[in-house]
């Protein structure tokens, strides 16, 4: 157990949940970032929550935002961080076109805000820093794998803002000494993935269309492709980033990719839905082979005004130094998903015919 301490900016994120468990369980102190909202938003992390008047409470939240640096400084001050995993962004592709102002200050100056108040508090040479990158910084500039060293052309505000705080952590690095490190993650999901990313919104919308309660499932762009993984996997490479003697840059993905439409198909899959795909361009449609029924359809509204067509990551590089590899197969993260968001929504609505309860 290493009786080290971590701040989580982000920590009410997918991956901010499945990090907490995973240093909770390495015998971390973990101190979160959560933002005010007038709605509960740690619904991912409220099985970790401790009495903050317990004795030896070892997972403790703090209000805070990657755009207030004061909070920032006032945290970092108070925790003593051995390990900062910044997590925290707008993280949504096509929302970062419609608010790209905000994006740029959570997601470009969020992460220079945490660096200077590591600097300012005199953490820099005891503190380790990871920023998580992403494989948007690619853009469509290869039509192969994608690693460490393929340039970067991102296609969108969010990967614009990504990209700056990808360089200004390296710069950090260089100009300063820190142990500041990118993981340039590919697409990871799981059943606490966002409802609006392309993944769990099939699968939400399979379990409902199954369980008689939607009728159609309405996508943008079909033939994008990505490379998905698991997030639980991906969590782990994070930690082994920061667990490196050097800081240095890592690319962690699956080495296969799939289209949106091949999701969407082996999700039906799993509720044994085959379907059989109709018409074209915006007039497409996916019909249930058993019924006839159309339960997919395309709206233009999902189209992006970028779009970054494909994306398949070479993860040698953190094989060889992290000994990191993914371990959830492609099929296996699709129907943990759907069977997940079967047993949610029948909680929901309070049916138990199948939850068997
Ligand atoms: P989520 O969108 O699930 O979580 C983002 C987290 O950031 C949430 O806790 C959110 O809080 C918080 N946040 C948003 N804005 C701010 C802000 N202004 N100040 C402080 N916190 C803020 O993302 P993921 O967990 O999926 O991803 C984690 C990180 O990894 C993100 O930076 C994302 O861009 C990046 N990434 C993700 C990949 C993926 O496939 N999941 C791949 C590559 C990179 P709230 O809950 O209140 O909204
Ligand atoms: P992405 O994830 O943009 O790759 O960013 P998302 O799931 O939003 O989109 C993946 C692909 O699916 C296409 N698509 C749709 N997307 C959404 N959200 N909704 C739809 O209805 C839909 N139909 C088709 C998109 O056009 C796209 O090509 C995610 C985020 O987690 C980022 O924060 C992270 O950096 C990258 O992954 C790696």
């Amino acid at each position: 157990m290493t009786g080290k301490t971590a701040l989580i900016i982000g920590v009410t994120g997918q991956d901010g949940a499945y990090l907490s468990e995973l240093l909770l369980s390495k015998g971390y102190r973990v101190h979160g970032l959560k933002r005010r909202s007038s709605s509960f938003n740690t619904g991912r992390i409220d099985h970790l929550y401790q009495d903050p008047y317990g004795s030896d409470v070892k997972f403790t939240l703090h209000y805070g935002d990657l755009t207030d640096a004061t909070n920032l400084c006032r945290i970092i001050q108070e925790v003593r961080p051995d390990e900062i995993y910044n997590l925290g962004a707008q993280s949504h592709v096509q929302v970062s076109f419609d608010t790209p102002e905000y994006t740029a200050n959570a997601d470009a100056l969020g992460p220079l805000r945490l660096l200077e108040a590591m600097r300012i508090m005199g953490i820099a040479k005891t503190c380790r820093f990871y920023q998580a990158s992403t494989s948007e910084l690619f853009g469509n500039s290869s039509s192969t794998a994608q690693n460490e060293t393929t340039p970067f052309a991102p296609r969108s505000p969010y990967a614009v803002a990504k990209l700056y705080a990808y360089w200004i952590t390296i710069n950090y690095r260089e100009a300063y000494g820190f142990h500041a490190s990118n993981g340039i993650l590919f697409n990871h999901e799981s059943p606490l993935r966002g409802e609006t990313f392309v993944t769990r919104k099939i699968t939400r919308a399979v379990a409902a269309i199954h369980l008689g309660l939607q009728q159609k499932l309405r996508l943008g762009n079909l033939d994008a492709r990505r490379d998905w993984g698991h997030a639980r996997d991906y969590v782990e490479g994070m930690w082994r980033i920061l667990q490196q003697e050097h800081p240095d840059d890592y690319v962690l993905a699956t080495g296969e990719t799939h289209s949106v439409r091949e999701f969407a198909e082996r999700a039906f899959a799993a509720v044994d839905t085959r379907v059989e795909w109709m018409g074209s361009g915006v007039d497409e449609v996916g019909v249930d082979v058993r019924t006839g029924a159309e339960i997919i359809e395309i709206d233009p509204r999902y189209f992006r005004p970028n779009e970054v067509d494909f994306l398949l990551g070479d993860a040698s590089k953190a094989r060889e130094r992290l000994g990191w590899k993914h371990s959830v197969p492609f099929g296996n993260l699709v129907t943990e998903m759907v069977d997940r968001d079967l047993h949610n929504i029948m909680r929901e609505v309070g049916r138990n015919d199948f939850l068997g309860t």
